[in-house]
């Protein structure tokens, strides 16, 4: 059984060529034009990073390296009694663009198991924090403070040559990685339930396992399996999305891939990204209590317009790239199908409702390029069912996940030896001169 490091080491030299490839034969290939709106609109659209692991089709949703979620719920392993994709084997196939084994997973799962205790120095700085501070202000502290650790900035500062970089961030990342569970479910126990003793990291469990018994519901197999599919489906969603692309960006500096995660996380933390999945449970709970029993498609209808005439955007709905149902708002409304306990809950159901009228009312409304549910819309309600009730603790769990994406591309980008990111801003008078030009 080959370790994840050795497989890189044979998929990094092709790639290494490809690129070398591209740069020599096609250079100059015109990809698409930069127009003022792009400028001046958020870049949507425009063409200008590279990102190996995962590409995202407007109307098919992503595909990691070529699969799309179901494909990968197919074909990825699962944990030992489990059926959901498990963060081991979903970090495996973005890394190295292979399908682990059975045997090459549980190993990765006992690798990541074995460096996952926090230094105590983490756990020290941690405690010492106000609970009432946001818990993603506190895991981005978290992570940025673990990079005290970090092998990538020691042997940067010992002097080591560019093709050797991707090696020590390899190392950083899969610590950094093995770390999460432990430093989020220190924050939810300091936050939620202080004074409980948190659980060791059993090394027998896969990454997610240890994250819900350390979150104390390892004994929810149910809540446990939504929260490996949860992890795997929310690893990686191309490199243009605020998380990913600040972490790329920071990381272009060569800063470790500790503080490069924990900038993405504060890109998360805004509520047009990440923080939209608290944002969707506090507006439907909000909702619920305003329609009491009375909830009709009607009246769903009626709290929408509500919601869009007081200047607010519908939380979970719309999308930078998407035009279509997020395939991950599907794949989470599917585990939701095959339970019976979740079609009952309320919250589920509201969920559901809201999607048969939201698309509807969005589109006459006429502002949002894509009137349908993103991933937020469904992830925090089947949280909520299983007693994971703190909402504002939901994103964390999304900074958890992340953390797969952006740090395989740390790797690849240091492999790649790609540059620092530097591109050209313009002033509104400067792009008026260029249009007289
Ligand atoms: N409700 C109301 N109005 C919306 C809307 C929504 N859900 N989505 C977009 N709009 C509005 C925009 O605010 C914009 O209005 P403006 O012209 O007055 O500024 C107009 O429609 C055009 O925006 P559009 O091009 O469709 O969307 P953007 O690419 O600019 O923004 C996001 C995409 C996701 C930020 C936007 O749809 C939004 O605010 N959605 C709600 C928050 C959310 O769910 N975010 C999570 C997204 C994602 F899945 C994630 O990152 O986790």
């Amino acid at each position: 059984t080959k370790t994840v490091r050795e497989v890189l080491e044979e998929v990094v030299p092709k790639k290494q060529l490809q690129l070398k490839q591209l740069k020599t034969e096609h250079s100059q290939a015109v990809l698409g034009e930069v127009k003022v709106e792009h400028v001046v609109g958020g870049m949507r659209g425009l063409k200008s990073m590279l990102w190996e692991a995962s590409v995202l089709d407007p109307l098919e949703g992503i595909r990691f390296h070529g699969l799309s979620i179901a494909d990968c719920q197919n074909v990825l392993p699962a944990a030992p009694g489990g059926k959901e994709i498990i963060a081991e084997s979903m970090l495996w196939l973005l890394l190295t663009g292979k399908i682990p084994t059975e045997a090459e997973t549980r190993q990765l799962s006992r690798q990541l198991a074995e460096k996952g205790e926090l230094p105590e120095y983490i756990e020290k700085l941690l405690d010492s924090l106000p609970p009432t501070l946001h818990p993603m202000t506190q895991l981005g502290m978290g992570v940025a403070a673990l990079n005290h650790e970090s092998k990538f900035q020691a042997a940067y500062e010992r002097g080591i040559k560019k093709n050797e970089y991707w090696q020590y961030a390899l190392e950083d990342s899969l610590d950094l990685l093995a770390r999460l569970p432990a430093l989020a479910a220190r924050i939810y126990r300091n936050v939620y339930n202080p004074g409980q003793p948190l659980p060791k990291v059993n090394k027998d469990l896969d990454l997610v396992g240890n994250y819900a018994n350390m979150l104390g519901f390892g004994d929810n197999h149910d809540l446990t399996e939504y929260l490996r599919l949860y992890i795997a489906i929310h690893g990686d969603h191309e490199g243009g999305n605020a998380s990913a692309h600040t972490s790329h960006l920071v990381g272009s500096t060569l800063a470790d891939p500790y503080l490069s995660y924990a900038a993405g996380l504060y890109a998360l933390a805004g509520p047009l990204h990440g923080l939209a999945n608290q944002e969707v449970l506090r507006w439907q709970m909000q909702m619920q209590k305003e329609l009491g029993d009375n909830i009709t498609h009607d009246s769903i209808r009626e709290s929408l317009w509500k919601t869009l005439k007081s200047g607010q955007v519908v939380p979970g709905y719309g999308h930078g790239v998407l035009r279509n149902p997020d395939p991950r708002f599907m794949a989470l409304q599917q585990f939701c199908d095959t339970r019976p306990s979740l079609l009952q809950d309320p919250i589920v159901q509201l969920v559901k409702k809201t999607y048969e009228v939201a698309p509807a009312v969005l589109k006459e409304h006429g502002k949002t390029k894509n009137p349908y549910p993103n991933v937020d819309a469904a992830s925090g309600c089947v949280l909520y069912h299983y007693g994971l009730t703190q909402f504002k603790y939901y994103t964390v769990i999304f900074g958890v996940s992340r953390a797969l994406g952006c740090l395989t591309q740390y790797v690849w980008s240091r492999a790649l030896g790609l540059p620092i990111e530097r591109p050209k801003s313009l002033s509104m008078d400067a792009i008026e001169k260029l249009i007289k030009e």
